[in-house]
């Protein structure tokens, strides 16, 4: 039956393939016709969608989820200013736009048995927690360590993706030996640790850090842009310690081992699903 099918089948394609290929032929003159009209009835330099000087000026589309940019000229941006020194926004340096954060600990002042100050979207009643097991982002934030930011030789963070459970961040950056790196949570052993640069006082820094979360070491991963160079290529990794969706936290909290004044000004914080997204 099938052999008898297939011979059956033979002279009917021979005959039918005449009728699309008339068919077809006929459509490609129409195609042509009309395409050589839009083209003759198009004047020059039409603004049509293909025109690359259009694309190149439209504004960057905005998809983050959240900004922190500082432009409300408050702090009400974030959840929770976390800091035993009075801080708030300023209006030189910034990143973009008229005001940044500032973030500033002492010797001596603590809050939380710790000097920190932080600005964070957890934990507490109005947590909003950003980043869930199984997804993608890209934080984009944009530091300026002042010109007498001291040198650590023990671990100081700048930023946090944590759990409204508490314990150590599964994903932080931190600022020790004048490096910066991304480290994974303290409870894992071996620490996950990746250095990609070191710090810069006086000007503004520029991090795009993209996430996988998850608690699987072959599934979730880190990348770093810095300054628009990628600096940690995707690195598999543990970003979760359990499945509680995770917040952020920027801003300064340090190990009482280390001393001195330290200022820093934060701008441009924004979460998106894609780079294009959190894009300044
Ligand atoms: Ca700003």
């Amino acid at each position: 039956m099938h052999r008898q099918s297939l011979d059956t089948g033979r002279p009917r394609r021979g005959k039918a393939s005449r009728l699309p290929f008339l068919i077809a032929g006929g459509l490609l003159t129409l195609v042509a016709a009309a395409l050589i009209a839009t083209a003759l009835a198009l004047p020059s330099g039409s603004d049509g969608v293909d025109d690359p000087a259009s694309s190149a000026s439209a504004p960057p589309t905005s998809g983050a989820d959240f900004v922190a940019d500082a432009e409300t000229g408050d702090t009400d941006q974030w959840c929770y200013v976390h800091s035993a020194i009075p801080v708030g926004v300023v209006t030189s340096p910034v990143r973009a736009g008229r005001y940044a954060f500032k973030s500033e600990i002492r010797d001596g002042p603590l809050i939380y048995d710790t000097e920190r100050s932080e600005y964070a979207n957890g934990p507490g009643s109005c947590d909003k927690p950003m980043f869930r097991a199984g997804t993608e982002t890209w934080t984009a934030v944009s530091v300026y360590l002042d010109a007498g930011f001291p040198e650590y030789s023990s671990w100081s963070l700048i930023a946090q993706w944590k759990e409204a459970d508490g314990g150590s961040p599964p994903s932080q950056i931190s600022v020790e030996n004048e490096q910066l790196a991304i480290l994974g949570a303290d409870s894992l052993d071996p620490r996950p640790r990746f250095p990609f640069g070191t710090i810069e006082r006086g000007r503004w820094i520029d991090f795009l850090v993209h996430h996988k979360w998850s608690t699987d070491q072959g599934i979730g991963f880190v990348e770093v842009i810095m300054d628009g160079e990628l600096v940690l290529p995707k690195t598999f990794t543990r970003t979760m310690d359990n499945s509680n969706p995770l917040f952020l936290n920027v801003g300064q909290y340090r190990d009482l081992a280390n001393s001195g004044t330290a200022v820093l000004y934060i701008d441009e914080v924004r979460v998106g699903p894609t780079r294009q997204s959190v894009a300044p």
